[in-house]
């Protein structure tokens, strides 16, 4: 985690002098269930140990923002009332959550942040829902007397991303970062919101991330696609059910998706048949952890990389290329995590083979990329709260 002195020395340098409440929100993991979150179903992920921590505090103003990301060098001052906002990407996750905070009736009035992350950008770990509930947590401290509950700082990221960042998302990364809790994943129903804590310490196995450091990027990119062509093959289903109540690809069955395979054309029909696929995966996934066979929940992890790169369409020859070495290596399971489109994978490695599979990876890698993977260590940490 970002020490807190060094952001508080920032604060305190870009702005009046004064200090503010320092607050942390983290990145996540995902073990399994990808693009089922906008689909009404499972996902299964747990917070990490790396984040974003800001300095926040009241400045006295009806509605200026001045806002300072440390690691970018980079400062920019906006009133809330400006419709259109600051420029700056990073600047309009602070401008699209003070404007959510504002519509659940948050006296959002102007304030002072300087912020840092050591969440990795672009990798698939969600260092953008990490910013939103982040913001949010000072936010809520500062203007909401803490009464902002946890689902709502949630959803208030989710609707940054689809109101001011131009992502379609589901509601998976802003949950595990504000739900996180040392130790544990989550599995949770993205339609019902019901989730509940999963110890995970698999005896004898471990979580690594290699990433492939193609930058991963779901604004302006086919993230939203994708989730249109489910969309898209809920409503063929729903036309040819007018009795049924279909609102999600997790209410379709397989026999409904064959029904409506000549109208909605291959490419959608590959796409929910992925997501069909991975809804049934995250359950057999669950029933594994129960039992202890890690070796099940790892096959189910490689068949989620065969459909997010073959049916799903959001692999690159990177991720392939690390999940092929996974394979070579003997590694139980390995699978694209995350949106997609570059980012990691996430190996669920026995120790025994640890060694041997880093250092593979790296070097055949380097050889075919001219540069080795970023090797992550999962520990998995606690959401978002306030340091001081
Ligand atoms: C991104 C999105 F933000 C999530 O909502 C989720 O859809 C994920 O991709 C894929 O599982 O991280």
């Amino acid at each position: 985690m970002i020490d807190i002195e060094f952001v508080r020395s920032r604060f305190i340098k870009h702005f009046d002098g004064k200090t503010g409440n320092v607050y942390t929100s983290p990145g996540r993991i995902n073990l399994i269930g990808e693009h089922t979150d906008y689909n009404g179903g499972f996902v299964f992920p747990g917070a990490v140990d790396k984040g974003i921590t800001a300095e926040m505090r009241a400045n006295g103003t009806e509605d200026t923002v001045m806002a300072y990301a440390i690691d970018l060098k980079d400062r920019v001052d906006f009133k809330l009332s400006d419709p259109a906002g600051p420029k700056a990407s990073w600047a309009r996750y602070i401008y699209g959550i003070a404007k959510e905070f504002q519509k659940l009736g948050v006296p959002v009035k102007g304030f002072n942040i300087a912020f840092a992350g050591d969440v990795p950008l672009g990798a698939g770990m969600s260092s953008s829902a990490a910013m939103e509930s982040c913001f949010a947590c000072g936010l809520n401290d500062i203007f909401g007397d803490n009464k902002v509950s946890q689902w709502d700082m949630a959803l208030a990221g989710q609707a940054t991303e689809h109101n001011y960042c131009g992502v379609n998302c589901g509601i998976m990364d802003q949950f595990a970062s504000v739900f996180g809790k040392a130790g544990c994943l989550m599995r949770l129903d993205c339609r019902s919101r019901e989730f509940e804590y999963f110890p995970f310490k698999p005896d004898g196995y471990r979580l690594v991330l290699l990433d492939s450091v193609v930058k991963h990027q779901l604004a302006g990119s086919p993230y939203n696609d994708r989730r249109n062509s489910c969309e898209n093959v809920v409503k063929h289903i729903a036309a040819k059910h007018p009795e049924g109540q279909f609102e999600t690809l997790r209410d379709c069955t397989w026999e409904q998706l064959e029904e409506v395979k000549d109208e909605v054309g291959t490419e959608d029909y590959m796409r929910a048949k992925f997501v069909l696929g991975e809804k049934d995966r995250v359950l057999a996934v669950c029933d594994a952890l129960n039992e202890g066979d890690y070796e099940k929940v790892g096959e189910m992890m490689y068949k989620t990389h065969e459909g997010l790169s073959k049916d799903y369409e959001v692999s690159c020859e990177e991720l392939d290329y690390l999940n092929d070495i996974a394979r070579e290596c003997e590694v139980t399971g390995s699978r694209i995590m995350g949106g997609g489109f570059g980012g990691c994978t996430i190996n669920l490695v026995r120790n025994d083979l640890y060694k041997n599979f880093i250092a593979t990876a790296k070097k055949k890698f380097n050889e075919k990329y001219g540069h080795e993977p970023k090797v992550y260590d999962v520990v998995i940490g606690d959401g978002s709260r306030r340091l001081c």
